[in-house]
């Protein structure tokens, strides 16, 4: 039986998300929401992780009446193998965007471009001297090569570990010695992944979970962590700064662009080209007042935090945004870009402009980027839009509402900045109950909740309870939206976060980023544990991803865990047909790593774990 018809208000928190909403009704546009719809309910055993498709003996599915596979494999072994998939799909992706940046970083330091350069050299010998690179007297660009080299021979195979592990606390790469899963090169652990799941290899379920939790510590600590800090290097390290979000931020008298996807190597460029002089008086010529770009999902972010580019919206505000009627082109890199969109550009005059070969869409036109033409191909797609402008119907856009300011840009470095230089005023905060802990929110929307409801309510309730929190991702967006991203959303906060916030003028939840920027969380915590003589499992901290959907998200939470950080979810993965992996991934792993999942959709009630795990982990400190 169908799920019940949601109405506008179930569907989103937002104003400006159900204005689209029922604009998109009128205008006859399908939805994620109308498609979820059509799809509940969702195949049972898909949703249980319990289908396999590995070998064509199969498809099998097991149940009470065939409780194993053709080859013998029981629910436990299909499960853990099917999560393993799902994890490394998140990995991979992550890590690719990672050798991307290596390979735009080469492209720069083997002076191949003249469209892109180092922005921030400081960033590049500071990396280079953690890594054992020798910079004395040296040209940035030849320090620059060592650096590539050590980069891509992390995705390698004859490594032992990876280069960032001398990030890692001693105690926690004991715990991966001890459990084999210290990372070795990123594509050998995707690879051995693959391998593993193939028929007839890894049939213990929790030996393929260790693997996995291998796969996803490859991607926090190697291809995440090289995208971020690649990223800055190439274009500079975030520092605060302010912007705005929510669908109001296009412009009814300008020619909107949207930048979407994950890796700002094209959007860097646009950003460029909408500033052009000449290609602003096209754009008057034209009729319109200027040329406006606004980001989506993770590459806004990337543009957001280093560049103060306003954010439209977040994964479920994709398809809202061409609904405005006002959007003239949308320029996708990768990941997490709906293949709805080209249909919805196609019921308005927008326009969907994929750049890289690896993400191509049917309906979508492509101009590859690459290193060489970067600047010459976002010229050509700025004109594009401009051409669009005329094609624009008036009596068609509504942008909806007005945007909210925010405060963006909060790296590490920029974090350490404002505390005066280290990070002991933080761990003061902390040692006195100021700040009683910390918790990442990170990542995704999910049709199958309201958007946004509980990655607002859990971040509210947190740090009500002086826990401070730091967003990336999608988050983002929705938390920016309520005001939780400028200082005076400290009025939100208990008194404890009050006093700090007010004292530094910080929001009581601070940007770090994108998807991959979850490194930096990694650090941070790395960083903090190394101060206090403790590891990761040690400190009052914790994850969540209440909304998540993706592959990546779900890799993101297996290394948080890994590296012995609580995490929350709001949905679980396809897991819940093996009581072998269920029971491991929330309680077993604790045993194992330090730390496990937690599953809750309440965000009040997940808030409570969270604080309740803080106020274990403060207590084992001999912390009140
Ligand atoms: Fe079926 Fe086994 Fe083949 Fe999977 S590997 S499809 S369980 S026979
Ligand atoms: S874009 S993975 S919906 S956060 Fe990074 Fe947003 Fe989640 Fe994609």
């Amino acid at each position: 039986m169908a799920k019940k018809e949601l109405s506008i208000e179930e569907m989103s928190i937002h104003q400006d998300a159900k204005a689209m909403l029922a604009k998109a009704k009128n205008d006859g546009i399908e939805t994620a929401w109308d498609r979820l719809q059509q799809q509940t309910p969702h195949c049972t055993f898909g949703e249980s992780g319990v289908c396999c498709r590995i070998c064509v003996m199969g498809p099998c599915r097991i149940s009470k009446k065939s409780p194993l596979g053709v080859c013998g494999a029981d629910a436990d072994v299909i499960v853990a193998r099917n999560f393993g998939r799902f994890v490394t799909g998140g990995a991979a992706g992550h890590s690719d965007h990672g050798r991307d940046c290596i390979e735009a970083l080469e492209a720069v330091v083997e002076k191949e471009t003249d469209d892109y350069t180092i922005a921030d050299p400081e960033k590049l010998l500071r990396i280079a001297a953690e890594l054992g690179i020798a910079s004395e007297g040296r040209d940035v660009m030849e320090v620059g090569k060592e650096l590539v080299d050590i980069f891509f021979s992390d995705f390698a195979s004859r490594k032992q570990e990876l280069a960032f592990l001398c990030r890692v606390p001693e105690k926690r790469k004991a715990i991966w010695d001890k459990l084999g899963i210290t990372p070795r090169g990123v594509d050998r652990e995707i690879a051995e992944m693959m391998h593993r799941t193939h028929m007839g290899c890894d049939n213990d379920a929790a030996n393929t979970m260790l693997h996995s939790a291998r796969t996803c510590l490859a991607d926090g600590w190697g291809g995440s962590m090289i995208a971020t800090e690649i990223s800055d290097i190439l274009f500079g390290t975030p520092t605060p700064q302010p912007s705005k979000v929510n669908l109001g931020v296009l412009k009814e008298d300008q020619v909107n662009i949207l930048v979407h996807g994950h890796n700002p190597i094209v959007s860097e460029k646009i950003l460029e080209a909408v500033n052009d002089p000449e290609l602003i008086a096209l754009a008057k010529e034209k009729g319109a007042a200027g040329i406006n770009l606004a980001g989506l999902c993770c590459t806004g972010n990337e543009l957001m935090m280093r560049k103060g580019v306003p954010m439209a919206g977040n994964h479920l505000m994709t398809e809202l945004a061409i609904v405005t009627g006002a959007v003239e082109l949308i320029v996708v890199d990768y990941q997490c870009i709906m293949p709805s969109l080209v249909q919805i550009g196609n019921c308005y005059h927008t326009k969907m402009i994929t750049t890289a070969d690896k993400a191509r869409f049917t309906g979508a036109d492509h101009y590859k980027f690459t290193m060489q033409n970067g600047r010459e191909q976002a010229q050509n797609v700025v004109k594009l839009a401009i051409e669009g402008f005329s094609r624009r119907n008036p009596d068609r856009v509504d942008i909806p509402g007005e945007p909210v300011d925010i405060l963006t840009g909060f790296s590490n470095e920029a974090i350490i900045n404002a505390l005066g230089g280290s990070l002991t005023p933080l761990i003061d905060a902390i040692k006195a109950g100021k700040i009683r802990g910390i918790v990442g929110i990170v990542g995704c929307n999910n049709p199958k909740f309201k958007q946004d409801h509980c990655n607002v309510t859990l971040a509210q309730e947190l740090i009500k309870k002086d826990i401070l929190v730091l967003a990336t991702g999608c988050v983002t967006t929705a938390l920016g939206k309520v005001g939780l991203l400028m200082p005076d959303g400290a009025d939100q906060a208990g008194e404890g976060m009050q006093e700090i916030c007010g004292s530094l003028g910080i929001p009581p939840v601070l940007h770090v980023g994108s998807c991959v920027d979850n490194a930096r969380i990694l650090q941070a915590c790395a960083l903090i544990a190394d101060e206090l003589g403790v590891d990761i499992s040690d400190l009052p901290v914790g994850a969540s991803s209440p909304e998540w959907y993706s592959e990546k998200a779900a890799a993101i939470g297996t290394y948080a865990v890994a590296s012995g950080i609580y995490t929350h979810l709001g949905l679980p993965p396809n897991i819940l047909g093996s009581e072998v992996v269920t029971n491991l991934a929330v309680e077993g792993l604790e045993k194992l790593v330090g730390a496990s999942f937690a599953v809750e959709p309440d965000p009040v009630k997940a808030a409570v774990l969270l604080d309740t795990r803080i106020q274990q982990k403060r207590e084992g400190l001999g912390l009140t």
